[in-house]
């Protein structure tokens, strides 16, 4: 954020910098406003980002630290189905996780392409029909978090939301069996 307003800032300084000089422009010749600015200025900017951007995806990948719960999303037009690891039935549109941890999602779908997305836990994932996909996410912080599909999958779209719903660590078990039990997978 602040780099790209420098550049900004730059850019409009380079724009107003004819007006607000009064005396004869000064000459800096093709090749330099070339490589410089068109090659070496980029080239750094966007090293930089590379090295700053490959961890942080990484980092939304499972990884090496084994995750405190494991998950299945199940993606269709147009809602969520949710399975827990070793439980038997499943949860529509709300997730159950604990929190603190890091949970691992194995992200898929029936039938088109959509988006695993909890912006406040991790970044995005796509579902894709007969691949699973994992996302690690976490909480922080026991309570409710917004979730929606993030890749465009027909006129469902916009409505297609989900919960997740981070317990205390020692009150999940719980949450999840009477989640489960409720209302007989809804
Ligand atoms: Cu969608």
């Amino acid at each position: 954020m602040i780099g790209s307003l420098l550049i900004l800032a730059m850019m409009m300084g380079l724009i107003l910098w004819p007006f607000l000089k009064r005396h004869k422009p000064v000459d800096v010749p093709e090749a330099l406003w070339l490589w410089s600015g068109g090659l070496a200025f980029p080239l750094i900017v966007l090293t930089a980002l590379l090295i700053w951007g490959l961890p942080a995806g990484q980092s939304m990948l499972a990884g090496r630290t084994p995750p405190v719960a494991t998950v299945e999303a199940e993606a269709f037009q147009w809602g969520w189905t949710f399975r827990y690891e070793g439980r038997e039935g499943d949860t529509s549109d709300v997730l159950h996780i604990p929190a603190g941890g890091p949970v691992d999602v194995a992200v898929s779908s029936i039938d088109v392409i959509h988006a695993f997305w909890a912006p406040r836990l991790a970044g995005k994932v796509d579902a894709i029909p007969g691949q699973t996909n994992i996302l690690r996410i976490e909480a922080s912080e026991p309570g409710i978090y917004a979730g929606q599909c993030a890749e465009f999958c027909g006129l469902g779209h916009t409505a297609m939301r989900f919960t997740v719903i981070a317990h205390a660590p020692e009150a999940y078990e719980a949450a999840l069996s009477a989640a489960l039990a409720g209302d007989g997978g809804g």
